[in-house]
């Protein structure tokens, strides 16, 4: 009798996939709808993603402890969810803070032109760390959605930045004096919920964080969805990262170009895009979560839900057993050689004839494009 071969799309935990307690929980609720789904307790969470292979889960501050808990309720809920993730062999390796909910930060939290405001937030943010070290997270994203405006004329910008720089220097010099084993990840997203986002790319992330005192412990978190938002390749954004260093850590989405943040499964729109941004990471060694910051369809039951956290992960280790086709496939390695074969054995350009070589030449770009197209549709 024939065996079946593995599954190779089952998630394993050296997989390191990790969801947001807020991805699988997210209820549905969007600005014409209210939610469609009931609440998920983070032991419930905790325990269906350990099922399906995950490494583990991130949250925000407010998706474990509600705002306004005592330090004795904080104290029980914290103690209860390690003892879930214990019993489940779940990790917590990176915590948020929600600077984003309440209504105090309608303005901004670090970027607010109160300085109350910004203490609060600034604290709020303290005591996320510490709830990270507790549950020992070694990365702490922030990410600033109430950090912009819809109009310019009350804040000026370059205060909005000096504030935002206080802030973050701040949080790395409590880390610092707590000896916490800890990084900070900046999120960047061109705007939604505020009409404008202060640092909206991967590119204005890493320019601030080379102006703060300690650029050694700050990174960034890109997104996939946040990067199309803004007409972006998020193949790039995320290079751009790899390139000096500063990929702590990563969302990873699915987005159509220059709509409303839409959050899909990962790999299930831009199936080329996503293609690439495996063969990235893949190719990189990044060592970091493979994080999943996406939403069931609104459509969905529980069911869907899980089937929406099972097909991230599957499409990562497709997209990743695609990347190994990619290298393993006799045709593309040719045209590959054969381009690099030109870029290398052309001649040096010395003369009218030598230019006019390199000015003739093809690049065989349309035959390796349709070949890797074929490799992604399952046809090679
Ligand atoms: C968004 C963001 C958030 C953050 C999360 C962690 O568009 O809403 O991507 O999901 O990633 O708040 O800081
Ligand atoms: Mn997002
Ligand atoms: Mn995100």
């Amino acid at each position: 009798m024939m065996t079946q071969p593995p599954d190779k799309l089952v998630p394993q935990p050296r997989d390191r996939f990790t969801f947001g307690l807020w991805t699988v929980g997210n209820r549905g609720r969007d600005p014409f709808g209210d939610a469609v789904r009931k609440t998920l307790p983070p032991t419930v969470i905790v325990r269906e993603l350990s099922q399906l292979g995950a490494y583990g889960v991130t949250l925000h501050d407010n998706d474990l402890v509600p705002m306004g808990a005592t330090l004795q309720e904080r104290d029980q809920i914290v103690r209860d969810f390690k003892a879930v993730l214990a019993d489940y062999h779940m990790a917590v390796p990176m915590v948020t803070v929600n600077l984003f909910y309440d209504p105090v930060f309608k303005d901004g939290a670090f970027t607010s032109s109160a300085s109350a405001v910004r203490g609060f937030a600034i604290d709020k943010a303290k005591r996320a760390i510490d709830l990270g070290q507790e549950l020992g997270a070694t990365i702490f994203v922030l990410w600033g959605g109430r950090e912009g405006v819809e109009g310019d004329g009350a804040k000026d910008p370059r205060n909005a930045l000096k504030w935002y720089r206080e802030a973050i220097d701040t949080l790395t010099a409590h880390i610092l004096t707590n000896r916490y084993n800890m990084r900070i990840a900046l999120e960047p997203k061109p705007n939604e919920p505020r009409s404008d986002i202060y640092l909206p790319t991967v590119g204005s992330m890493l320019g601030f964080i080379a102006t703060l005192s300690h650029p050694e412990l700050v990174g960034v978190n890109p997104e996939v969805a946040h990067a199309k938002m803004a007409g972006l390749n998020a193949v790039h954004e995320v290079a751009q990262a790899l390139d000096q260093g500063k990929l702590f850590h990563i969302d990873l989405n699915d987005q159509r170009l220059a709509r409303f943040d839409q959050d899909l499964r990962f790999g299930s729109d831009d199936v080329k895009g996503s293609f690439y941004l495996v063969k990235l990471l893949e190719d990189s060694g990044y060592q970091g979560s493979l994080h999943f910051d996406a939403h069931p369809y609104r459509t969905e039951d529980s069911q869907g839900v899980w089937e929406f956290a099972r097909g991230c992960m599957r499409s990562y280790l497709a997209y990743k057993e695609k990347v190994r086709q990619f290298r393993e496939d006799a045709d593309i390695q040719v045209v590959l050689a054969h381009i690099q074969h030109l870029n290398q054995e052309g001649p040096a350009i010395v003369d009218e004839p030598s230019l006019n070589w390199w000015r003739e030449r093809g690049y065989a770009y349309e035959e390796l494009d349709q070949l890797i197209t074929e490799l992604i549709l399952g046809l090679r």
